[in-house]
């Protein structure tokens, strides 16, 4: 399937592997590339040492290209924006804000920008300050969310610009990836069933969480204070959310995820931790390699566009 934007990223298939915190490191984003698709390297808060060093080694594990995602509530995205262009990175995407401040130093570099964007007007905004493409991403997706589904978001940006337009949010498999394709899109990210591939280096209780999830199994915590975030349930969202009811603080619901994302992920802390995920959970059932869902997901939506 050749789009825009398989053309522009110079990748075999239409699939994005989300920069996602803490579980979208060098193994999982060279698998990805590997297989075909653009991997991607989380920034995370990770300070600018830590990414170069994982796109180094991502470096050493394929010749196929990768980019890496800069989070831009990071206290380290400064750091982050100016090692990817020291190394020589061709692809960036955005996350959490507005990339604004960095376009003309990365374009400047001849980096391809591609703001993770969650309504029409920041997409229309990206488009007049030079980015090459957006991802639409709507809230059905894990981690940190806006407001619109990915079902009314994508064709709304597809609408309001030119450049082309990645769905994200929701999508798992090659229906998903069809029914994408149907709303205007030119490729799609996917993140949930990335990490439970076999290259994704998360404790096997987070994946073991996710192949369990049923379709209803998420929460979103944090709307109180306008950082939604999307994630299993557990112990700790139950609390959080009885926290919210009663009015707490910012500060006080902060220091209940302090490093709780990282706790899931590495110690596969699934009850206290942070187990953020995607609705899409409930459908994936397996572990396999990153190459076989890839192959498996382009299989499905080739056979249903040609229909
Ligand atoms: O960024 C994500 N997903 C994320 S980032 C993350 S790490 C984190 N941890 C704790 C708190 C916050 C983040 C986990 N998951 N997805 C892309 C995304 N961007 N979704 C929504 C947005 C977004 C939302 C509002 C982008 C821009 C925006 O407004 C910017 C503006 O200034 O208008």
């Amino acid at each position: 399937m050749e789009t825009r934007v398989t053309k522009m990223l110079g990748i075999e298939h239409p699939i994005i592997q989300g920069g996602m915190a803490w579980v979208a490191e060098h193994n999982l984003a060279a698998a990805v590339s590997a297989a075909g698709g653009l991997g991607l390297i989380g920034g995370a808060n990770a300070p600018g040492q830590v990414v170069r060093e994982e796109i180094r080694k991502a470096k050493e594990l394929t010749d196929k290209p990768f980019g890496v995602n800069v989070m831009l509530m990071s206290p380290y995205a400064d750091d982050v924006a100016k090692v990817v262009v020291e190394e020589g990175i061709k692809v960036v995407t955005t996350g959490a804000g507005n990339p604004e401040k960095y376009m003309e130093l990365w374009k400047s570099a001849g980096i391809k920008v591609i703001p993770v964007v969650a309504s029409v007007a920041l997409a229309k905004r990206m488009e007049k300050y030079g980015a090459d493409a957006v991802v639409a991403e709507g809230c059905e997706s894990g981690g940190h969310i806006g407001e619109a589904t990915t079902m009314t978001l994508v064709p709304q940006v597809k609408d309001a610009v030119s450049i082309p337009v990645i769905a994200a949010g929701g999508i798992g498999d090659g229906r998903g990836i069809a029914a994408s394709f149907m709303l205007g899109a030119e490729a799609v990210q996917i993140g949930t069933r990335f990490v439970v591939s076999k290259e994704s280096i998360v404790h096997e209780n987070y994946k073991q969480r996710i192949i369990k999830a049923k379709d209803i199994d998420t929460a979103v915590t944090g709307r109180s204070h306008g950082h939604p975030i999307r994630g299993l349930r557990n112990k700790m969202t139950r609390e959080y959310l009885k926290m919210e009811q009663e009015g707490k603080s910012f500060e006080e619901l902060e220091y209940l995820t302090l490093g709780s994302l990282r706790r899931a992920v590495q110690e596969g802390d699934i009850q206290e931790g942070t187990v953020m995920a995607g609705q899409i959970a409930g459908m994936i059932s397996q572990e396999q390699t990153c190459k076989e869902m890839i192959d498996e997901m382009m299989a499905q939506a080739e056979a249903l566009l040609k229909q």
